[in-house]
């Protein structure tokens, strides 16, 4: 740790913090500067360009990019093994909580601004400390949104979407919307209410329901299909109360198979259309998917986004990933060329982000303490989605991919194919037709090395 961090955070900054860069992180530039594809400067950019032109809108327009409140200001290195490692000289733990909170957010975007980042995500509870009472968690929460509001006037910077933290309260744990507990759907209804006009007066361009802890440990004591229905009726009052506020954002709805229950209702994007078709709430609600929870849920990232995307659900997306060898959700900044070069595939393909954006849902490791690992982390992320832009771009603008695949179904083009794909087919006709032919030769090969091949001729 250099010195100067070291110093700050022993000697604790002054009770009423203010965001001096230069005392929060020493090391790092006012902006992050884009120096091209040669330098070696980890504090640059090599690859994120916002300005430059990629097909008809900037790097800036494509990608979109967000830093979330709740890893970035709040995630504190805590495991189940140990407690939190961060050094965070903005933080003072002596201070009155809500100044302390009122001061955390000009840090936030003065993190924001170094990394020329136009959009930020957050839960209510990140921003404000709970108080008492809803009465006084919500005064709590209106007095740090003035900053936030003061800070957007001030920087430009935008929130991609809001959300409520409906799972660490003790209240909710058995759920929010699915507990059995019907004053911990009251509650949650009250404080989603309160996220909705927050959402609102920031102007945010979209609401995320994420399942929390909306699920379940055991069959034996859960009614499913109460919960269910009481799920829908919760996200149905929602979106009549968004309706009402003229709160204009989209609603969103993140997957993910497990973690913090055995049973997430939101296993993973079938699931997610499913319910929401199942219930009416097709209409209003999309998909954020995240890379990790696509993992645990079995599934790569590119299927989810394509299953979402076919169907008219894809949103937006949480940018993070997994380790290939740990089985859980650690939200790791992702640094893989094939997989963000999958993700924007998948993105162009169904015309780029419209209300969504590439949200960093991700944290530094509980070694990497120090401010500055947060600056390596999200340039490391924008870099490795700035070149993913690219090499998608590039792939599609070719068009060659696109012509394999096409010649994959030719079979579907004409013939007996194209006649199935009419509907001008049926059991019998297809039966007289298999019966003159004898049998279905395997005439493609599936050319899987061949499209790997491809794909990396773009990467390298
Ligand atoms: C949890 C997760 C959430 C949502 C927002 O795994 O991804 O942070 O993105 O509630
Ligand atoms: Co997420």
């Amino acid at each position: 740790m250099s010195d100067a961090v070291q110093d700050k955070a022993i000697a604790r900054p002054p009770a009423l913090l203010i965001p001096r860069r230069k005392l929060c992180f020493p090391e790092v530039p006012d902006r992050i500067p884009y120096e091209g594809p040669d330098s070696k400067n980890l504090l640059a950019f090599r690859i994120y360009n916002p300005m430059m032109q990629v097909g008809e809108k900037t790097m800036a327009q494509h990608l979109k990019f967000a830093v979330c409140y709740w890893h970035t200001m709040r995630g504190t290195g805590q495991d189940p093994f140990g407690p939190g490692t961060m050094i965070r000289p903005w933080e003072n733990a002596d201070a009155d909580p809500l100044e302390n909170a009122k001061n955390r957010v000009r840090v936030f975007f003065a993190i924001l601004e170094i990394l020329g980042v136009p959009y930020f995500t957050a839960h209510d509870r990140d921003l404000a400390p709970e108080g008492k009472t809803l009465a006084e968690t919500n005064a709590n929460l209106d007095a740090v949104i003035a900053v936030v509001k003061e800070e957007m006037a001030r920087t430009g910077i935008k929130c991609l979407w809001f959300t409520a933290n409906l799972f660490s309260n003790p209240r909710y744990m058995h759920g929010a919307a699915t507990s059995c507990n019907a004053d911990a759907f009251a509650y949650a209804a009250a404080q989603v209410k309160k996220a909705l006009e927050i959402a609102k007066e920031l102007g945010a361009e979209g609401y995320v329901f994420w399942g929390g802890r909306e699920g379940y440990q055991t069959w034996l004591n859960t009614n499913m299909s109460r919960e269910l229905a009481h799920l829908a009726q919760f996200m149905h009052m929602a979106v009549d109360y968004a309706k009402k506020i003229d709160f204009t954002g989209q609603f969103y709805f993140e997957p993910k198979p497990c973690e913090p229950t055995k049973h997430q209702y939101d296993f993973d994007a079938a699931a997610c259309i499913n319910f929401l078709r199942a219930y009416g709430l097709e209409k209003d609600v999309k998909l954020n998917i995240e890379t990790n929870h696509a993992t645990l849920a079995g599934h790569a990232v590119e299927h989810e986004l394509d299953y979402a995307g076919f169907q008219g659900f894809l949103g937006s997306v949480d940018a993070n990933t997994g380790d290939e060898l740990l089985g859980w959700d650690t939200d790791q900044f992702p640094t893989n060329v094939y997989l963000t070069t999958l993700i924007m595939l998948v993105f162009l393909k169904y015309g780029g982000f419209t209300s969504g954006g590439v949200n960093f849902d991700a944290k530094v490791r509980r070694e990497s303490f120090e401010p500055v690992d947060l600056f390596y982390a999200h340039i490391g992320g924008m870099d490795t989605f700035a070149k993913g832009l690219l090499i998608a771009t590039a792939i599609r603008s070719d068009g060659e991919l696109a012509r394999m695949v096409a010649e994959r179904y030719r079979s579907w083009d004409t013939g007996i194919g194209a006649a199935i794909e009419t509907g001008a087919q049926d059991f019998e006709s297809l039966e007289r037709y298999m019966l003159e032919q004898g049998d279905a030769e395997p005439n493609q090969s599936g050319r899987q090395e061949l499209f790997e091949g491809v794909l990396n001729r773009y990467i390298f």
